[in-house]
């Protein structure tokens, strides 16, 4: 691996993480010179809080872009700052941080996983998906930004009522920007034909990911042009029983 993908794997968290109330799980699928992908959550009481990032640009460039900006979102979570206050602090990172221009897409949200209340930021990032009841019923369009890295006036925050065992899935472009040989793009539809497969068959979270990110490199005949990363966040009393494969 390169020194870029050294750093930004070392920072990432355990690939899933369930609760009674919740479930998370993800994959990064890197390119070999790393496309600057990167995700993080973590629950903390009520608050179950997820991160996924893609930095533009490629190598130890993107790879460095996007470790600044999850370590700065860290810092400010951890700073029991909300999510405007965590995309203001990546963006006072990559404009401090960086003498030229650096742009990161991001989905910032946050589950209660009490009340079922998701709030979300989207800086210029992939819509995320909400699948009910095995089908995706919608994508979250709300809470719109610019990319992180870019100023910025805070805008309003996106809010979905989740019902229980809803899940949300959030990717990057290297997902759906996935081409094949014959120069057909993997695509939104093709991406949630076969998540609502793996949900009717019941496949916990971690085994509809695998999948999805095996086809996704299969679709590319196995050599990937950018990285691609998958995340399910589920609100639901039973899935922690279903995280093993
Ligand atoms: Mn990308």
């Amino acid at each position: 691996m390169t020194p870029a993908a050294e750093l930004l794997m070392a920072a990432l968290p355990p690939l899933t993480f369930s609760t009674h109330q919740v479930v998370i799980s993800a994959v990064l699928q890197p390119t070999y010179d790393v496309g600057g992908d990167a995700f993080d959550y973590a629950v903390d009481g009520p608050r179950a809080r997820v991160v996924v990032l893609d930095a533009m640009g490629r190598g130890l460039t993107a790879g460095l872009t996007s470790a600044a900006t999850m370590a700065a979102i860290r810092a400010a979570r951890r700073a029991a700052g909300d999510l405007p206050a965590m995309a203001r602090a990546a963006d006072r990172a990559l404009t401090d941080q960086f003498a030229d221009a650096r742009f990161v897409t991001g989905l910032l949200a946050e589950l209660n996983v009490e009340q079922g209340v998701v709030q979300y930021l989207n800086a210029g990032h992939p819509l995320p998906i909400l699948f009910r009841d095995g089908r995706a019923i919608k994508t979250l369009t709300g809470g719109r930004r610019t990319p992180l890295g870019v100023r910025h006036q805070d805008g309003e925050v996106g809010a979905e009522q989740f019902h229980p065992g809803d899940r949300l899935l959030i990717y990057t472009d290297g997902v759906t920007e996935a081409y094949d040989r014959d120069g057909a793009r993997f695509g939104t539809e093709r991406l949630t034909d076969l998540a609502e497969s793996c949900m009717a068959d019941r496949l916990p979270p971690p085994e509809t990911l695998r999948r999805l990110a095996y086809t996704v490199i299969e679709h590319q005949g196995g050599t990937p042009s950018d990285d691609a990363t998958l995340m399910l966040l589920e609100w639901s009393a039973e899935a922690a029983a279903r995280t093993q494969p």
